[in-house]
């Protein structure tokens, strides 16, 4: 990652490292949902480009999107531009704090978006963030984006990297790009992509500028066009590698299907008081579905 203290013309994203099988698949910026430029609006080779917003009138999915990220970047925005809905957004933190539904299609796909509460870590320490948390770990989100604040980028990459290590369906969204443009920051976002190894999409999701680039990506991530290759911790200790494969073994053995057992048996070993109490209950499995989701006002 650079941070340049001098604004320079924004590059379009380049992920041609992360493509898979599909060397035609280029990032292109499609005209605005509604834009009289567009089109007819009802034929095949439109909607499949273009955003439909289906608020929480969701039916079938193909796939669900989480949407992560430190308190106050944005999340709620962005969930808000994509599915027509109105979940409440404002200048502090803390104000998602259940997770929120609603859908999109896009590329001739549907989408279920999950918004979450804002969170630090996943070493979560607050009930808010334990539902970020857990729909993260344990909802099988098919991508996970991870909203990030172009300002504070460096205690935002805390949360990415961690998500990183559990999963390589990721998509980062680098909200409030006009923030940073307004301190005179400069990220480099292709350069951040390639040292992440997962897209990176520019973003300020108030001016709903960057959407369509955001959604090329999901859509790319979740249909497997984009492989993220994230750089992961290599340097485990042998004693540790042989504690948590042994832990993570009985885990799968006590919670059949059980996803990321290898991040619980971390924890455990780690003494997490709620993942030691979930393990003891035998509630592991349910700690993606609690609490229900709120309903969106449309
Ligand atoms: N300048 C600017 N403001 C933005 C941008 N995106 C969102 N905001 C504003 O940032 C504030 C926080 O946005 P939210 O969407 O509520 O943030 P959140 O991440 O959902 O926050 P929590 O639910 O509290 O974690 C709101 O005032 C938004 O209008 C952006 O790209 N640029
Ligand atoms: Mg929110």
């Amino acid at each position: 990652m650079t941070l340049q203290p001098q604004p320079n013309a924004p590059q379009p994203p380049d992920y041609s490292d992360l493509l898979e099988g599909d060397d035609s698949f280029t990032l292109t910026i499609q005209p605005p949902p509604g834009d009289a430029s567009a089109g007819c609006t009802t034929c095949p080779s439109h909607n499949a480009t273009h955003l439909q917003r289906l608020g929480i009138d969701m039916g079938e999915w193909d796939y669900v999107v989480a949407l992560g990220g430190n308190p106050n970047v944005g999340k709620s925005t962005v969930f808000n531009a994509l599915t027509g809905l109105r979940q409440h957004t404002g200048n502090w933190p803390g104000k998602t704090v259940t997770r929120a539904e609603g859908g999109f299609e896009y590329g001739g796909h549907r989408y279920k978006l999950v918004d979450l509460p804002g969170t630090y870590s996943l070493l979560a320490t607050s009930l808010d963030e334990e539902v970020a948390r857990d729909f993260i770990l344990f909802g099988q989100p098919d991508v996970t984006v991870v909203v990030v604040d172009a300002t504070r980028l460096e205690r935002n990459l805390n949360l990415v990297l961690q998500v990183l290590e559990i999963t390589d369906r990721v998509v980062v969204c680098l909200n409030l790009m006009d923030e940073a443009r307004r301190h005179g920051l400069v990220v480099d976002e292709r350069r951040l992509a390639r040292d992440l190894g997962v897209p990176v999409v520019p973003t300020e999701a108030r001016q709903r500028k960057g959407l369509s680039e955001l959604l090329q990506a999901i859509d790319g991530v979740a249909s497997g066009r984009i492989v993220g290759r994230p750089h992961r911790i290599q340097s485990e200790p042998p004693a540790l590698k042989r504690a948590v494969n042994q832990l993570k073994t009985q885990l799968e053995q006590a919670f059949p299907g059980l996803p990321n057992a290898r991040w619980v048996a971390l924890r455990l070993l780690d003494g997490d008081p709620r993942i030691v109490e979930a393990v003891q209950r035998g509630e592991l499995n349910d700690l993606a579905a609690l609490p229900e989701p709120a309903l969106a006002a449309a």
